[in-house]
């Protein structure tokens, strides 16, 4: 009595609920990418301020630029970014060699200390992206992989601030 109380009661739920349900997972499934602005959590890093810039025209490189903060125990490394734009994405940093600001490619990646943040930003660390099909323009999103050695690979969309931007105007997308 009680097990058939319960069936009828389920089926009657599931006739309600599942139009619903549907359509959530629908809008969940279409909106997969956290909000801008929103810190994403990778195993025990997090992600935000993730940025890129508008690109002169013709212009065929670009920065990328996120801030890490490692909550864990043990070091992690991101080793590799890559993406759907074209050419080749590699992490960078910047160095004075001879008194000139000079950037090279990281070949072993860049370590992420426990413990610790790491900002890639203008100036400093930062994923290059190079030969892109197009420039990027202002207000479009670029989406990147990121690889890290322990936590694994996230997917992020880098909204593409004005060219020659320090960092993503009040990184909200409600502000003008
Ligand atoms: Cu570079």
């Amino acid at each position: 009595m009680l097990n058939k109380l319960f069936a009828a009661a389920f089926a009657a739920f599931a006739l309600i609920a599942s139009p619903a349900m549907a359509q959530s997972a629908m809008s969940n499934d279409g909106m997969s990418m956290p909000a801008m602005g929103e810190p994403i959590m990778l195993g025990d890093l997090e992600l935000t301020n993730a940025f890129t810039r508008a690109m002169p025209p013709n212009a065929p490189a670009g920065g990328g630029f996120v801030t890490i903060t490692n909550h864990g125990t043990t070091d992690d490394r991101l080793v590799s970014a890559s993406s759907n734009v074209g050419g080749v994405v590699e992490i960078h940093e910047m160095k004075i060699v001879d008194d000139v600001m000079k950037m090279q490619s990281l070949p072993d990646g860049l370590v992420i200390p426990a413990g610790q943040t790491v900002e890639l930003k203008p100036g400093g660390y930062h994923i290059m992206f190079i030969n892109v099909d197009k420039p990027f323009a202002e207000g479009e999103m670029v989406p990147v992989t990121l690889t890290f050695e322990n936590a694994g690979s996230v997917d992020l969309m880098l909204p593409v601030a004005p060219l020659g931007a320090m960092a993503m105007p009040g990184m909200n997308m409600n502000h003008g």
